[in-house]
């Protein structure tokens, strides 16, 4: 397969003003044609030929201006049709079938528990029709959609019904008009029988917008929270960004197959069922949380996507970068900021900075790609989404907003670029963003070292920043970026913010300093006592702070840090500089020794007041192994997960009251409610449950067995059940879990969970166990749920997954290379962990290689060959 490079763009010779579609649908031949209205572009030679992207298909007619075409004047291949000197504006249209049964790879139109649907992001509308798949084609759609009236009474596509009627045979049609011109990869159909709920959202000009949501029947007590999430983030969107929806009805379905989470086609986003379905018997908490934030993300893409949307696939991060900024912004105004903050940004420097620092490593805006689905990354998504927060604090909301305004109101209807959003951004604020773009282009997370000197004699504080990027593939040469590092200098004998005077002006008590050098030092005045800096607050920029902070300075930022997120922080740092000794200890064969400074830390969080009770479970949970295993020059899984236990049971048997205390204050037989207060309430006990239950004492057993089988609501029964299977109780865990399996075999979403939380299990049997569940009734390789609760969820087991036998790198390239076949997609996303081989030891490294290499000498989708190839450059 040959790259795509961003360098070789070219606008489209041809565009598309109209579509009209006529789908007879059929599992194994369903008919689709398509009339065309094209122009050429007034630039392009006449001689030109047009070519049309499609794969899969068989195509039956083909006529422009109602003509049928001699075969000697176009060619179809694999990957498109060419038609040889088209007029300048013409009608074409055109007839295929193809096979929506048989569409494994969940891209264009399949078939999904026998109701059909739709995903084309990024290049599934070729599996559709003959087409200019690329995203700055825009055009308004006529669909009509023929199906069975009893397999399939609805039919739905974007935009607005605008014609229905019966036809012969039991068959029956739906007419959708979508006014807004779009690219092809919102377009959406679904059919299938399905059931609708019904609301009412009253737009800020009192435009009545219906609201539906189709779910299976079995589904709809588990509508209410997205509903109601769906709502608020209309709201939301009007308040913050003075955005109104624009049609008269917005439509979600769920689906059970889906690659993605959730998609954003034009009115009538589809839905993985796991980012719509809730219910307090079968949902955590946490699934609450991640349906709101995934409802508002796409809604919030009607527009920051459809109706500005990216001009290629290199902008990807255009779109997504800030639409999860968006996203983000409105969970944390919804419910804990500071835990959503925390959250996000834990996650970030696990999972996005393990990305920067492998083989896949790529640039917000990636300058090629083989396969566009791998690039649907934490880069492009989490990273883009860091880069317009920092771009929000540099030019202050106001200015941003105006950005924003600017951006919508330009650029309505176009497809853009990066540039244009920069540029916008530049109009609104009169800040020259140069230097910023360069975070567009570099792939890698930065990395600063810092370097603080008290003066008492001139009361003078000098910190000095030193920035550097790595290399990363294809990129050895780095300039330095503009990072903004929000800093304050906390007194150390005041425990107060010292006011701070920065070049002569006076700062208040909190500052951003811009690092634009490869190093630069600010001399900060008139501070009155020495203080320990607390740097990268809310963590302002996406990179690594390095500073020598002692464990009496990071204890003393815990406790008084004004700033809540770096609270947290300074919690992590110190557990994490005991976990280094730990570490260091368990390989060298030295008898570990808890260090009395963390355990007195967790003391004190666990006796002090607090009001925000989400904040302190977050503070009370250590560092995880993927994120301990981040900071280690070479990774060692056995002494991580060893240091890891230690630190685990030493609290739990320091703090045993401490935490009883807490899992007691912290029950409740309140009405379960998705509200911040409960969550935080459930989090906090449940963290104090885990402690116990890391020394399996009789009274944590009790606590458990009672809470699962209270079963009051899905977070409490699974945290129980996992403790449960998570510890060596099998006679306890056993006879649990069947109850659990037998209770919810018929729940796609509570069997997933099932599955999750035996195979993640630390004893050695996890890998037999995925085994045994592969071959489940309730499992099954064609469903992307399916394959990440299982096989996904085992290869995060670090200790099991990394085994010496190399038994899990064996079993996940099984997996890779049986998906590579089904579903190309999901098959390249599972193989990460192994591309991350060079991150271990010898004996692991070889494991490792040797199952990329074996993958690799098989026939490859391109998606699979690019991941692999990449790996093992
Ligand atoms: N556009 C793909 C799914 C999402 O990011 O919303
Ligand atoms: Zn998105």
């Amino acid at each position: 397969p040959q790259p795509v490079y961003l360098s070789d763009y070219q606008p489209p010779t041809y565009r598309v003003t109209h579509t009209e579609l006529t789908f007879d649908l059929d599992p194994a031949q369903t008919r689709v044609k398509a009339r065309l209205s094209l122009e050429r572009h007034p630039d392009v030679d006449a001689a030109t030929p047009l070519f049309l992207n499609g794969e899969q298909l068989t195509l039956t007619s083909l006529a422009i201006d109602g003509k049928m075409l001699d075969e000697s004047t176009y060619r179809v291949d694999g990957q498109g049709l060419s038609i040889d000197n088209p007029p300048s504006a013409f009608t074409l249209e055109s007839e295929v079938t193809l096979a929506p049964e048989a569409n494994k790879a969940l891209e264009g139109l399949y078939q999904s528990s026998g109701m059909y649907c739709t995903q084309c992001e990024a290049e599934g509308f070729r599996r559709i029709t003959y087409y200019p798949d690329r995203p700055d084609v825009m055009a308004t759609f006529r669909v009509t959609v023929i199906g069975d009236k009893t397999r399939e009474p609805v039919l739905l596509a974007n935009g607005n019904p605008v014609e229905q009627g019966e036809l012969e045979g039991n068959r029956h049609f739906v007419t959708w008009e979508d006014p807004h011109p779009k690219p092809c990869y919102l377009f959406a159909l679904v059919a299938g029988d399905l059931n609708k709920i019904e609301d009412y959202f009253t737009t800020m000009n009192g435009r009545k917008v219906t609201l539906q949501l189709w779910v299976e029947a079995e589904n709809v007590a588990k509508t209410d929270h997205a509903m109601a999430s769906l709502k608020r983030a209309m709201t939301w969107d009007e308040e913050t960004y003075g955005r109104e929806y624009d049609l008269d009805l917005f439509m979600i379905v769920a689906v059970n197959d889906f690659n993605m989470g959730a998609m954003e086609n034009k009115g009538l986003n589809i839905f993985n069922s796991a980012a719509v379905l809730t219910h307090p018997d079968t949902a955590t908490d946490a699934a609450y949380q991640q349906v709101e934030g995934i409802v508002a993300h796409e809604y919030f893409h009607n527009w920051s996507g459809n109706r500005v949307t990216c001009r290629d696939w290199f902008q990807l991060s255009l779109k997504e970068g800030f639409t999860v900024f968006r996203d983000q912004c409105f969970t944390a105004d919804t419910n804990s900021a500071p835990v959503k903050r925390i959250q996000d940004v834990s996650f970030f420097r696990t999972a996005q900075f393990a990305e920067d620092a492998g083989p896949t490593a790529h640039p917000v805006r990636p300058d090629h790609y083989i396969e566009i689905t791998n690039f649907y990354t934490l880069t492009i998504y989490e990273k883009g989404a860091e880069i317009v927060r920092m771009l929000r604090n540099l030019v202050g909301w106001e200015a941003f907003r105006h950005g924003s305004d600017l951006y919508f109101s330009r650029f309505d209807g176009q497809a853009v670029t990066i540039e244009d959003f920069i540029t916008c951004m530049e109009e609104g604020s009169g800040v020259d963003l140069g230097q910023f773009m360069r975070w567009y282009e570099q792939a890698g997370t930065p990395e600063i070292d810092a370097h603080g000197e008290y003066d008492y004699a001139q009361a003078t504080y000098h910190l000095t920043l030193r920035q550097r990027t790595p290399a990363t593939p294809g990129q050895t040469d780095k300039e330095s970026l503009h990072i903004p590092v929000r800093m304050g200098l906390v007194g150390t004998k005041s425990g107060q913010d010292l006011t701070l005077t920065l070049d002569g002006e006076k700062q208040g008590k909190d500052t951003v300093v811009h690092l634009r050098e490869d190093e630069q030092t600010f001399v900060f005045t008139d501070v009155a006592e020495a203080p320990v800096p607390s740097l990268l607050r809310h963590f302002s920029a996406p990179v690594k702070i390095h500073f020598p902070y002692s464990r009496e300075d990071l204890a003393f930022l815990l406790t008084h840090d004004s700033d809540g997120f770096n609270r947290w922080d300074a919690g992590q740092r110190l557990a994490m500089l005991a976990l280094d000794d730990l570490i260091a200890a368990h390989r060298n064969g030295v008898e570990k020794v808890m260090d009395s400074r963390v355990t007195d830390a967790y003391r004190a969080l666990l006796t002090s007041p607090t009001d925000d009770k989400a904040v302190l479970a977050e503070m009370l949970a250590l560092p995880t192994e993927a994120y301990i295993a981040e900071q280690q020059p070479l990774v060692d899984i056995d002494a991580i997960h060893a240091a890891r236990e230690f630190v685990r049971q030493s609290l739990a048997m320091a703090l045993r009251d401490e935490f009883i205390a807490v899992y007691e204050a912290n029950q409740s037989n309140e009405c379960y409610a998705p509200t911040p207060e409960q969550i935080g309430q459930r989090s906090l006990k449940n963290v104090a449950l885990s402690y116990l239950m890391s020394i399996e004492d009789e009274q944590a057993i009790a606590f458990c067995q009672t809470q699962f089988e209270a079963e009051h609501n899905m977070t409490d029964v699974r945290h129980a059940l996992t403790l449960l299977v998570h510890s060596d109780r099998d006679d306890l865990a056993s006879p649990a879990l069947k109850a659990f399996g037998e209770k919810w075999a018929t729940d796609p979403l509570v069997m997933d969970q099932w599955f999750t939380l035996q195979v993640t299990r630390p004893q050695e049997d996890a890998l037999e166990r995925v085994k045994h569940l592969m071959q489940h009734p309730a499992f099954s390789l064609k469903n992307p749920n399916k394959v990440r609760a299982l096989i996904g969820a085992f290869a995060q087991n670090r200790i099991n997954f990394h085994r010496l036998d190399g038994a899990g790198y064996a079993l996940l390239a099984d997996v890779v290379i049986e998906l590579n076949r089904l579903n190309p997609e999901i098959a390249a996303r599972l193989i990460t962990p192994l591309t991350r081989w060079q991150r271990f030891d010898e004996k692991r490294q070889a494991l490792m290689h040797e199952q990329l290499e074996r993958i690799k000498a098989q026939p490859l989708s391109s998606n699979v060959y690019e991941v692999v190839e990449k790996a093992l450059a």
